[in-house]
């Protein structure tokens, strides 16, 4: 049977990788492009022409999940026989700012896409969602697996816990094949820029190259189990080949702070920072030039995160024969490179 993915969310980080995977594995890829007042395709378009160079059925369609016609339609034109959900507000501190947004994009974009799926798609099609360790909160145990409580402490987590039972309703209520990965987090030189890792290599370069003064961070003791999107993705299409539908944590069962991530990063950099001050009055020093390149803004600090966020994937270790392979300092310095060529690049 001829494979046929359809991608939500197609132009962000994981969408990209995914697009890779499965054009390689000989899919018909289909994303649905949501329209914006700029081109932002950037992360897909030099695949889409080597595709369509080499014949490859890779087509996008405009499309929004708060717009069911809009699902509609594209599902019955592409007849997708694995769907992957990625799109979603996905910044956890601006699901604060756009709470009703978020809810109606990661809630209900769900269901309608459940929903679209029982009436449009083939027979016997596939749904992975886009799941996350934000469940897990404020969990009372780390690290957390599938069967720890869920305690989300945001309107992006709660949403996607929503997103998560109405996923194991369908699956138990009309037998579709679906599955939650239970994702932690997952970076890239590809990762959003207003996400931490990313803000911090691409900041660093800027500085680096002259281009901006100081790096203005939050909570830089909080801690992350931090692993790289393109193994995370490996796993997602695992989830969709096995028989059995279930849910997945996928995690590097090691967490590190935000700190170690800028000290490792900036020694990258050709940076030799020290730290002085507490709280929000602390800075990190360049020791080579004097300069202070690190400063604490109240303004980007969340509420209270008590528990260590920090998964024990063996299940997919288990049952998927998956783990991951890049470690932590791999993964500081091939973003950090990244950042520095690009800033250097000019581009
Ligand atoms: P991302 O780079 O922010 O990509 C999200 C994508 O969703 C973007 O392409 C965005 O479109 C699209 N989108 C947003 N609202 C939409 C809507 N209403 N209709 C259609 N598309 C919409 O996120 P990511 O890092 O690739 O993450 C992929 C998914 O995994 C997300 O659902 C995220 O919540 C979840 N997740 C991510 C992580 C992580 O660490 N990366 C961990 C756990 C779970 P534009 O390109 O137009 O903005
Ligand atoms: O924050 C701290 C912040 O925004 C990581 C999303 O992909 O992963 C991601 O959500 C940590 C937090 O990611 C800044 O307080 C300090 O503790 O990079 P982040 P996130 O919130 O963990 C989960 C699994 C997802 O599902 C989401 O879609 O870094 N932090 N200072 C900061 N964070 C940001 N963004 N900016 C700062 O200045």
């Amino acid at each position: 049977m001829r494979k046929i993915a359809l991608i939500t969310g197609i132009n962000g980080q994981d969408g990209s990788y995914l697009t890779e995977l499965l054009l390689e594995k000989g899919y018909d890829v289909h994303g649905i492009d949501r329209r914006s007042s700029q081109f932002n395709r950037g992360r897909i378009e030099d695949t889409r022409q080597e595709a369509q160079k080499r014949g490859q059925v890779f087509e996008l369609y405009y499309g929004d999940i708060s717009d069911f016609s809009s699902i509609c339609r594209i599902f019955s034109n592409c007849k997708p026989t694995e769907i992957y959900n990625f799109a979603s507000q996905s910044h956890v501190a601006i699901s604060f700012e756009e709470p009703a947004h978020t809810t109606d994009v990661n809630a209900n974009g769900v269901l309608r896409l459940l929903e679209a799926m029982r009436y449009f798609a083939v027979e016997g099609c596939r749904f992975y969602q886009a799941s996350t360790s934000e469940l897990f909160g404020n969990a009372p145990e780390t690290p957390q697996n599938e069967n720890s409580p869920f305690h989300p402490r945001s309107p992006y987590g709660v949403a996607k816990l929503y997103a998560y039972w109405i996923v194991k309703n369908y699956r138990e209520h009309y037998g579709i094949h679906a599955c939650n990965g239970i994702l932690y987090n997952h970076e890239s030189p590809r990762r959003g820029e207003n996400f931490v890792t990313r803000k911090i290599t691409y900041s660093l370069a800027r500085i680096k190259a002259g281009r901006q003064d100081v790096l203005k961070l939050g909570n830089i003791d909080a801690q992350r189990d931090w692993g790289f999107a393109k193994e995370y993705i490996e796993v997602m299409w695992k989830m969709l080949q096995n028989e059995q539908a279930d849910d997945y944590v996928i995690a590097t069962g090691e967490t590190h702070t935000v700190r170690e991530f800028i000290e490792k990063a900036s020694a990258i950099a050709g940076f030799d920072i020290e730290w002085e001050g507490k709280g929000v009055e602390e800075k990190g020093r360049d020791k080579k030039s004097g300069n202070i390149i690190v400063e604490i803004d109240p303004k980007f600090y969340r509420p209270e995160e008590k528990t260590i966020l920090c998964g024990d994937a063996s299940k997919a270790k288990r049952v998927l024969g998956w783990k991951p392979k890049t470690t932590f300092g791999q993964l500081v310095e091939m973003m950090m490179k990244a950042d520095l060529e690009l800033i250097d690049s000019g581009k």
